[in-house]
């Protein structure tokens, strides 16, 4: 249903911008997601035009997110449902892959990156492979591993992914998803994790290769951990984390706010939470209200070309145990989703003054990033200028 998030045309784009500067006075002159995310989506089609994988700029523009693993551990499950909204139970249709889809996620102002999934069995000696081109670009790799089924294989795997992709690029993240544990108990979780912890660092440091560093999660499509665990491997993809959970520290103390999310609302991924420690569950009521928001608004909401999620969005929802939650649009493709205490909530005039002044800073660390994207491509263009087709340089060095 919520589909149509997806389908914002860069005219509609145009019009809504030139709305927004109407009518809203408070926010100053430029709305924050939509005329940003507009040249940015320039920006993007031009970069895909001259998509140059040994070109450091554009790497940076899009980091790769890689999904490797053994047949049938579940990578294209995990895409299909992060990003698709395909059901968990649609996923047991879901034919083999049998060569690299690559797609673009450039939803939000923030998350902007390609996924990669690939076959299980990929073969590293198969000279067609260049698997020096694709790590190079990479920001992440995650490694599925299928947790009810024998591992050794898989962890095998692992370690020939791991040290080959570290010989290319020693900066990719390497995440390892421990998948599919709904079908484990309790305790078989820990065991297991602890199990592959504990094997994959010894083959690592038998390699002498104990420097690099793998992280563990505990993943599965039938509940709210894949978009968790997913949640965090973008997070560190992002380089202005720091600055956005700063903000949103300032922003829950002055407020008399508990928890703080910054989710995008597309895929369910939270980029950024203040620094107290998330539990399951209120991630989990988080990504349930934007569904209620987002599913209302299509089934009722949508007037002619409307969209699903706007500036206006904006739920108040009031739980039993005496809290809030409060969920505001942030930009086109983010919003904010709180935990407030009853008795905070009723200083809601405070709130809102300083969820102004968040959203303000936020679109301040936006506009940073686009000069410098546009001082990197401008740097690209002169680079490349400077070259001649044979290769050479124009200029003396
Ligand atoms: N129980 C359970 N099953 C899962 C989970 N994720 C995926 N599956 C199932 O695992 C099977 C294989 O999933 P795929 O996503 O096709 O696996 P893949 O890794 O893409 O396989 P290849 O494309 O062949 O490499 C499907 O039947 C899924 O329904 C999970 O979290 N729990
Ligand atoms: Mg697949």
């Amino acid at each position: 249903m919520s589909q149509g998030l997806h389908v914002i045309s860069q005219q509609q784009q145009q019009q809504d911008e030139e709305e927004d500067n109407e009518e809203d006075g408070i926010v100053g002159d430029s709305y924050y997601g939509d005329g940003d995310s507009f040249m940015e989506g320039d920006l993007d089609s031009e970069e895909e035009e001259v998509l140059d994988f040994t070109d450091p700029f554009s790497t940076e523009v899009k980091p790769r997110i890689l999904l490797m693993g053994l047949r049938r551990s579940g990578k294209s499950s995990i895409q299909k449902v992060v990003f698709h909204k395909m059901s968990p139970n649609e996923t047991l249709f879901l034919e083999s892959t049998n060569k690299i889809c690559r797609e673009d996620v450039s939803n939000s102002s923030f998350v902007n990156f390609q996924i990669w999934d690939f076959p299980g069995q990929i073969d590293f000696f198969d000279p067609t492979f260049d698997y020096e081109m694709i790590f190079r670009g990479t920001g992440a790799l995650i490694f599925v591993i299928d947790s009810q089924d024998d591992y050794m294989e898989a962890l095998a795997r692992l370690h020939l992914t791991v040290t080959s992709a570290y010989k290319v690029n020693p900066d990719i993240n390497f995440e390892v998803f421990i998948h599919k544990v709904d079908g484990l108990s309790d305790d078989h979780k820990i065991e297991t994790q602890r199990d592959i912890h504990q094997r994959a660092n010894d083959d690592l440091t038998d390699a002498g290769l104990e420097k690099i560093h793998l992280s563990f999660y505990l993943t599965s499509i039938y509940d709210h951990s894949i978009f968790e665990a997913f949640s965090k491997v973008v997070q560190k993809l992002i380089p202005q984390l720091p600055t956005l959970e700063n903000l949103l520290n300032i922003f829950i103390s002055n407020s008399g706010i508990e928890k703080a999310f910054l989710f995008d609302v597309v895929s369910k991924i939270y980029i950024a939470t203040d620094s107290t420690p998330v539990d399951m569950q209120t991630y989990e009521l988080c990504c349930d209200m934007i569904d209620v928001v987002i599913d209302i608004s299509c089934i009722y909401g949508l007037k002619g070309a409307g969209t699903p999620y706007d500036k206006e969005s904006l739920a108040i929802i009031k739980l039993n145990n005496t809290t809030v939650l409060y969920l505001k649009e942030v930009t086109k493709f983010l919003a904010l989703v709180c935990f407030v205490r009853e008795e905070s909530f009723e200083r809601k005039g405070l709130i809102d003054y300083n969820f102004h002044c968040f959203r303000k800073a936020i679109q301040e660390v936006f506009e940073v990033r686009v000069k410098v994207l546009r001082s990197r491509k401008h740097l690209s263009q002169i680079r490349k200028s400077r070259i001649t087709p044979n290769g050479t340089s124009r200029v003396p060095v």
